[in-house]
């Protein structure tokens, strides 16, 4: 078969189809041959025609049904991915494709997956409700904080500052997403001292806390770090998604049992950001969704990441919307965020939401607990509907950080509204 062999525009594809949708720049070709190509090269075909391709091969091409523009939309049969396998699927209708001379830009838009395929995936264990009845929080967003310096700090000092936030009020700690287990911050040594912050806390406090270190690293090693964490009582993992590989995720995802599994995208810009290249967000929301994270970093509209507001919309929609039985995956905002961008924030996502900041807690003036004082004060005053300048007048923590915006000294980012 010839790249245009692969276009087929009368073609209305089946329920058992896998559909991509492209955004597609030729590149000193037609937008067809451009069409016929990606449809050729992501499923059987070659630069030219092959004497090997027999009939029963010749069923499985798959076809451009619609052109549109610079839109293509594409039917695969489901046949030729193997189920539960996300490398395979990708290494198709996300692979050789981007390489392609022919080509100036593609960007895959969106991903259908029928039930047969979906359904081969684990899907998330815990989703929101799991999330929120883990945590005993039903009617509003979770307050979380990501420990910084993000790396150089010793795993003594990174415990104290977890429990100071946890006092402060925040639900969640987490690890960042380059901190595994280096010479100055063992993993081991790390998980130990701050679950037993967490238990002070818990006491302390009565409120049920969390604790998120994250094992990004080699397979077996991960598996080695989850068996650690199940055996000293935490209830959480982070994984680096983008960086450890969708396989890897699956095999996390395989043996994870009672961890809810905390996905950081480190590294999805570098082919999510381009709007006319790589991929979109979205479909990373999927694919992870289908292989069962129960809480993803989907941007935040007004911190410090570039995702506008209609993206994150979009990614929300496909963490939460109707997919098969899959559960709905829990929102993480982050990036840049602090006291005085909650109201905005959560305009965009509701309450169910993980509000997330490190900077915006750390660097309060009046330390850690203040800092995440002043995030659960934001979250009340919204939850009330208060201008968050009139709830400052009775809540100081909350007035440092909107008088340090009004002087600027937190120079990049501004108050929303
Ligand atoms: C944020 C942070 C997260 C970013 C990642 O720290 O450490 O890794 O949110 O970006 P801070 P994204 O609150 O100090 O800015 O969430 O867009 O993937
Ligand atoms: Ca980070």
């Amino acid at each position: 078969m010839h790249y245009l062999d692969y276009i087929n525009l009368d073609y209305e594809p089946s329920e058992s189809d896998v559909i991509c949708k492209y955004y597609v720049e030729p590149a000193d070709t037609s937008i067809k041959i451009a069409a016929g190509g990606i449809a050729a090269e992501s499923s059987i075909g070659t630069w030219t025609k092959v004497l090997t391709e027999k009939n029963y091969v010749k069923k499985l091409a798959a076809k451009v049904y619609s052109i549109n523009g610079r839109k293509i939309s594409i039917a695969y049969p489901v046949e030729i991915f193997e189920k539960g396998n996300m490398a395979n699927i990708l290494s198709s209708v996300a692979g050789n494709i981007y390489g392609l001379k022919l080509i100036k830009n593609l960007r895959l838009l969106d991903m259908y997956f029928p039930k047969e395929l979906a359904e081969s995936f684990q899907g998330p264990n815990f989703g929101i409700e799991g999330i929120r009845e883990t945590l005993k929080i039903w009617d509003r967003p979770l307050i979380g904080t990501i420990i910084k310096p993000k790396i150089g700090l010793n795993s003594k000092d990174h415990a104290n500052i977890a429990y100071k936030a946890w006092i402060g009020g925040c639900d969640l700690v987490k690890d960042d997403e380059n901190l595994a287990d280096q010479p100055f911050n063992r993993f081991k040594d790390r998980l130990t001292l701050t679950l037993e912050a967490r238990d002070k806390a818990e006491e302390e406090t009565g409120m049920i806390k969390a604790y998120i270190p994250n094992i990004s690293a080699e397979t077996e090693k991960m598996l080695e770090r989850m068996d650690m964490i199940k055996s000293q009582g935490g209830r959480y993992l982070m994984i680096d998604i983008i960086t450890c590989g969708f396989s890897a995720l699956q095999t996390v995802r395989k043996h994870s049992g009672r961890l809810i599994i905390h996905a950081h995208r480190a590294g999805h810009a570098a082919f999510t950001k381009n709007r006319k290249h790589g991929v979109k967000m979205k479909v990373i929301c999927k694919i992870s969704r289908l292989i069962g994270v129960d809480q993803l970093h989907v941007g935040t509209a007004v911190g410090k990441m570039s995702e506008d507001k209609m993206e994150v919309l979009e990614n929300i929609k496909a963490l939460k919307g109707k997919l098969y039985n899959f559960k709905p995956v829990l929102p993480v905002a982050s990036g840049g965020l602090h006291a005085g961008l909650i109201p905005p924030l959560m305009e965009i996502f509701g309450k169910d939401v993980i509000i997330q900041a490190g900077g915006g807690i750390h660097g309060h003036k009046m330390g850690i607990e203040a800092g995440a004082k002043s995030m659960k004060q934001a979250v009340e005053a919204s939850l009330k509907d208060i201008p968050l300048h009139e709830y400052a007048k009775t809540h100081l923590e909350l007035k440092i950080v909107l008088e340090n915006l009004k002087m600027n000294s937190w120079e990049n980012l501004t108050l929303q509204s």
